[in-house]
């Protein structure tokens, strides 16, 4: 069964200051004692300190970063992205568990539905490449219905690489940069990932998923040796680690304010600030593309989200998808 998440609505009753007794819980939860007492089992291997009293009852003394619907939900300022997230400790690829779910239709799957995995055993990247997604990660699925038509893909992986390099400069003040079309490198170095999927029909999209990877708290020895030296993490630049819950739910905010201007076909802006986050634009590159390999300077993204390059010999060409080199 897919949709095995994990459900702890204990948590919601649980506070830092005050404890709950068992009873309360079970009232409040409909469960039985031992039912209740089976969820804080639970919350403890997942990292919750909990106190336990006779008479008092539970207590959280500390809470693991881990990111649990409930904790995203907590202070989350949006109206539908995020609002129902689906949490898993290991799945192959949050992207695989989005598509299936929405192929499966066994499941009431809103628009803006999340799939947050604490680690993925077969991460994807584009042509079938690896993504590696120790825990530590921010590893999710964003899944949308857009009344879009197919050519707005392109648009769409712009659109999140805008998200997340906002969301990095205001949380953390790092000047993170966007590789056409779809890394966001640091120093040449890639922090961050995302994968845009989508079914459509000629004349309209049926679904998109937007699989995202972060790497926040990943200690680089985690990584393989052949991937070390062009990665980097969020622990690795900023010497601590950060607060996976405060990023997703910032990146959610930013997702869905940026995708509200392009339902309404506003992409100027975003490809306003895609620009000026730029790390390809004004230089030489090399594109591999649909088995092509096409050289000169990058000179601009047009309004359909293609990467212009001026070749040597002065001619332009377009460039919908590729992988710069
Ligand atoms: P990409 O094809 O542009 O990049 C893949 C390449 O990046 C790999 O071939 C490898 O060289 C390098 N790489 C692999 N893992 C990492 C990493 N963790 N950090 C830095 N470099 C790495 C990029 O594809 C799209 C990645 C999207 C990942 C998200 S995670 C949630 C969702 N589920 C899923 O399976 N994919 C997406």
């Amino acid at each position: 069964m897919i949709f095995k998440a994990i459900k702890i609505p204990v948590l919601l009753y649980l506070s830092h200051k005050k404890y709950i007794t068992g009873e309360r819980l079970s009232n409040y939860l409909g469960l039985s004692r031992v039912a209740v007492w089976k969820q804080i089992q639970k919350l403890k291997e997942l990292g919750y300190v909990i106190s336990a009293d006779n008479k008092k009852g539970y207590r959280i003394v500390s809470s693991p970063d881990i990111l649990l619907p409930f904790e995203i939900h907590g202070n989350l300022n949006t109206k539908f992205i995020g609002k129902q997230i689906f949490y898993y400790n290991k799945v192959n690829s949050t992207n695989s568990v989005a598509k299936k779910a929405i192929r499966d239709r066994r499941i009431h799957l809103p628009e803006g539905t999340v799939i947050i995995a604490y680690e993925q055993t077969a991460g994807r990247g584009r042509l079938g490449r690896t993504w590696h997604s120790p825990y530590g990660g921010v590893w999710m699925s964003i899944i949308l219905f857009p009344d879009l038509e197919p050519a707005y893909i392109s648009k769409i992986t712009l659109m999140a690489a805008v998200v997340l390099v906002q969301s990095l400069k205001t949380l953390f003040n790092i000047p993170a940069l966007i590789k056409w079309p779809n890394d966001i490198i640091l120093e040449d170095q890639k922090l961050c990932g995302i994968l845009t999927e989508m079914s459509a029909e000629s004349d309209r999209i049926n679904y998109v998923v937007v699989g995202i990877g972060v790497n926040a708290n990943i200690d680089m020895e985690q990584f393989p040796e052949e991937i070390r030296k062009q990665s980097t993490s969020l622990q690795e630049i900023l010497g601590e680690q950060i607060s996976k819950i405060r990023f997703t739910r910032l990146l959610l905010e930013n997702f869905e304010k940026y995708y509200d201007l392009l339902q309404r076909k506003q992409f100027m802006p975003i490809l306003k600030e895609w620009k000026l986050n730029a790390d390809t634009l004004g230089r030489n590159i090399t594109v591999l593309s649909a088995g092509q390999v096409i050289s000169g300077e990058a000179v601009d993204i047009t309004s359909e989200g293609a990467l212009v390059i001026k070749k040597e010999n002065g001619e332009t060409v377009s460039i919908l998808s590729g992988t710069v080199q």
